[in-house]
């Protein structure tokens, strides 16, 4: 199977350091052999990256972005704000807030524009990554079988008795 240039899905981040977060989108698409592009975009320190990035995003063969941001977290609506593809957003959790300020940031768009804003942290940019590959699902039943098989390994690795677990 060919690569192709531009992968379907662009992962954007606020800053380094919300890859630590960021990272398990990426790699909850490899699971799903779902290609992606991962860069940092700061909607603060580097505007005129996001212009470019968002406003490009659907001539460059992008299909889905996930965005994710931390603290007075801009940049999944002004990503939404510049570009007509699904745009999620991953609020990261933020040290002073503990990302209470990321998701407020984040959920509360006004209508017209949508992100579709997920849970703080890990679960958020692990669930972003299964949405993003869902829609692409839809039209690549290569795919769609991927996902199913994704959730029937996570269904087999529920044990029915739990467990002491020792340190
Ligand atoms: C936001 O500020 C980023 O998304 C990050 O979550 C937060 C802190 O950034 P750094 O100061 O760690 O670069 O823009």
């Amino acid at each position: 199977m060919s690569t192709p240039a531009v992968p379907p899905v662009a992962i954007i981040m606020g800053s380094q350091s919300d890859w630590e977060t960021m990272r398990h989108a990426a790699e909850t698409l490899d699971a799903l052999a779902v290609p992606y592009d991962a860069r940092i975009v700061s909607a603060h320190r580097t505007p005129d990256r996001l212009v470019a990035f968002a406003k490009g995003a659907r001539a460059a063969g992008f299909k889905v972005v996930i965005a994710g941001a931390g603290g007075a977290a801009h940049l999944p609506g002004m990503a939404a704000a510049m570009t007509s593809l699904p745009v999620f957003g991953v609020p990261v959790e933020s040290k002073a807030l503990s990302g209470q300020d990321s998701l407020l940031s984040i959920v509360q768009m006004p209508a017209g524009i949508p992100v579709g804003t997920l849970a703080i942290g890990r679960a958020g940019a692990v669930n972003a990554a299964l949405l993003a590959a869902a829609v692409l699902a839809l039209g690549d039943p290569a795919l769609a079988g991927r996902l199913d098989a994704w959730r029937a390994r996570q269904t087999a690795s529920v044990a029915e008795k739990p467990v002491t677990e020792t340190a």
